[in-house]
């Protein structure tokens, strides 16, 4: 029995010495000192004995057992000394490393100069007008007096949802729907995408954004028209700027107009951004046609109006120098952030 004991004390030791993790102690902890542990089924075997050797069999199992709990538990303090050890190496952290510097987001080139358009109108006194993209061919065109044959209309421009639905080809519809619920004075810029049935080219897309304006008051003029343009025009593109005004034609206005800017790269002399030309066009406006007036209700004796209308891809690409239209919807990061 004493021998037994030795032996289980000698074995248990050697094993404690190259127990190398937490787990592997725990092991040898079931397996001397557990329920079906060798020490245990010493133990067991005592009755066996005559009982005046039971006493002294009694003590050595206890020394043995307090001499195998005191090494488990010196060997724990190590493993576990160790092992937070291991974890703290691991987890250093070098406050003083420079910090990993997180990439900012930046608004899209058009909206900045949506922004840009925004806040000049708004200074104004403008208001921002919406209205849907899925229009109906009235506010899309009759009551912008485009006649029925009008080359406008043509499905080739124009996507069609039924005979009298389309996808709005211009965010003039917004500004019908404002003045047939609102009493002038009438003051608005209506940004938004408008469509149009075109194949994808360097500078041509199905879908794009438009900005147009209007404002609708007693005794409004060309006067109010050009003053409040060039206004814009120096406020977007730099007080240096000059602005001409050339005649056009559009069916919703009368008289109608563009206007350009002198290249705000060469100054006017002529170069790659203006083609040489020297001027820029920028948008087109006039005076709102009296019959689209009295369509919406306003009395064209009482009340007169100017609206202007521009592409808001053509003035950003005008602006930065870009040459494909496509670069706006592709959002490439590397393209981007140069904005
Ligand atoms: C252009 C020209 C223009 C308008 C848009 C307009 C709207 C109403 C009544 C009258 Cl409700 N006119 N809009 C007027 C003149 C020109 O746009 O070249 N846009 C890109």
């Amino acid at each position: 029995m004493k021998e037994q004991l030795e032996q289980i004390k000698a074995q248990s030791m050697q094993e404690l010495e190259s127990a190398t993790d937490l787990q592997g102690l725990d092991e040898i902890r079931i397996k001397y000192l557990g329920k079906k542990g060798a020490l245990t089924s010493v133990l067991r075997g005592m009755g066996a004995l005559p009982p005046e050797e039971r006493p002294q069999a009694g003590a050595l199992a206890n020394q043995a057992r307090a001499a195998i709990e005191a090494a488990i538990e010196q060997k724990d303090a190590q493993l576990s000394g160790q092992a937070r050890k291991a974890q703290l190496a691991g987890e250093t952290l070098d406050v003083t490393m420079p910090g990993r510097r997180h990439k900012a987001g930046k608004l899209h080139p058009l909206t900045q100069v949506l922004d840009d358009v925004k806040d000049i109108f708004i200074g104004m006194g403008f208001s921002i007008a919406q209205g849907p993209d899925v229009e109906l061919d009235y506010y899309n065109f009759e009551a912008l007096n485009i006649p029925k044959n009008h080359p406008a209309r043509d499905t080739q421009d124009t996507f069609y949802i039924d005979e009298n639905v389309v996808l709005r080809t211009q965010t003039s519809p917004v500004q019908v729907r404002v003045m047939e619920k609102q009493k002038p004075p009438i003051r608005i810029i209506a940004p938004g995408m408008v469509y149009r049935s075109d194949a994808v080219d360097a500078t041509h897309s199905p879908v794009f954004h438009q900005i147009e304006g209007l404002v609708v008051d007693k005794g409004i003029t060309m006067g109010d028209l050009k003053g409040t343009l060039e206004v814009f025009a120096h406020a977007l593109y730099g007080a240096d700027v000059k602005v001409r005004f050339r005649p056009h034609h559009f069916p919703f206005t009368e008289p109608s107009a563009e206007m350009d800017v002198s290249c705000f790269v060469c100054g006017g002399e002529g170069c790659r951004v203006c083609k040489g030309e020297g001027w820029i066009e920028i948008l087109g406006a006039g005076m709102v046609h009296p019959k689209v007036l009295a369509g919406c209700g306003i009395d064209p004796e009482v009340y007169s109006g100017f609206a202007f209308g521009l592409g808001l891809e053509r003035v950003t690409m005008r602006r930065y120098d870009i040459d494909d239209l496509r670069l706006f919807f592709e959002n490439d990061v590397r393209f981007l952030k140069q904005f």
